[in-house]
């Protein structure tokens, strides 16, 4: 729904590259089809050193877990322990096992996540042209599934925009182009190519463990910022998979024109980019400033939820 002062999505986008039917009418996991066996066989290629790098955070962590506004971080609840063994009630198992139990009440997207493609939409449609009602009571089409079927896996390459501008963290509400990717690309001396996945590193949930509740207050993330051109770069360099370290993966509200969420529309929505949100890339950070190689074989499989409009998933970096 508009807010009667930003334009509608469909005004605004609608001249915008679209790949809807480019893999068929069926498809639901998009440009992850640009990565076939001989992006997975080069992306191995770059591992050398052996060093594995996990980019999930931490679900459950004593210092918080940042959400999107509305969400709640996950809830464990221990089910069995030690103590349950200490009733007159307790289960017996022949030989005296005892064992621990426990369940998490979680957000699909409540921590390090892939969206599905069909999560976001627009003017009743969903990537690849699916009716938006097939998301009611669960996703029939575009949901995690595919995505997590096939897995992801290829060349990624770390653009380190808060050291690129010399900052601790980016700021609420800052923006960044295609054009600042490229340019922080020649800085670290790194060649972006066609279909690389694109690791983009901000710092700023640093922001929410300092901040604590202060955080979202008038909350604006950092990132990238819609343009015709900015989209069609994206479209152009086929870009799979793009993975940053804040919660949405773009500026939440769009300068220019008021509109949130603008990317996850043009880009994941119409170009079938899959997003990838809350990494934590701050030990491959520092890795790749001190040894001087932002390129690297990259990894991951969301869980399959059937009908899911995400999923938890801890990627895998190995340089
Ligand atoms: C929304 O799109 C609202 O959230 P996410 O950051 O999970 O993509």
């Amino acid at each position: 729904m508009s807010d009667g002062t930003a334009p509608d999505l469909t005004d605004l986008l609608a001249d915008s590259p679209s790949n809807w039917g480019k893999w068929g009418p069926e498809d639901e996991v998009g440009s992850l089809n640009y990565l076939g066996p001989e992006q997975v066989v080069a992306a191995a290629g770059l591992i050398s050193s052996g060093k594995v790098f996990t980019l999930q955070r931490l679900i459950g962590d004593p210092k918080g877990d940042p959400v999107w506004p509305g969400r709640t971080p996950a809830t464990r609840t221990q089910i069995l322990d030690e103590s349950t063994w200490d009733g007159e009630d307790a289960p017996q198992f022949p030989g005296g096992l005892h064992y621990a139990d426990d369940k998490i009440d979680a957000f699909l997207q409540g921590s390090t996540q892939y969206d599905a493609l069909g999560h976001v939409w627009y003017g009743g449609q969903l990537w690849n042209g699916y009716d938006a009602r097939t998301t009611v009571g669960g996703m029939d089409k575009a949901s995690v599934e595919p995505i997590a079927q096939r897995g992801v896996v290829g060349r990624a390459v770390l653009l380190d925009m808060a050291r690129f501008r010399g900052k601790e963290t980016l700021a609420s509400a800052e923006t960044y182009t295609h054009e600042d990717l490229v340019a922080c690309a020649e800085a670290q001396g790194v060649e972006l190519r066609k279909r690389d996945i694109l690791l983009i590193r901000t710092n700023y949930l640093q922001l929410f463990f300092e901040m604590g509740d202060k955080f979202y207050e008038g909350f604006c993330e950092p990132g990238l910022v819609y343009s015709p051109e900015l989209v069609q770069w994206f479209a152009d360099m086929e870009i799979p998979n793009l993975v940053t370290d804040t919660i949405a993966n773009e500026v939440t509200t769009d300068p220019n024109n008021g509109v949130a969420l603008v990317l996850h529309n043009a880009l994941m929505r119409n170009l079938g980019i899959t997003f990838t949100e809350i990494c934590d890339l701050e030990a491959l950070a520092a890795d790749c400033a001190e040894d001087g190689r932002y390129e690297f074989f990259y990894a991951a499989a969301p869980l399959k939820v059937a009908k899911g409009s995400g999923s938890p998933v801890n990627p895998l970096v190995v340089k």
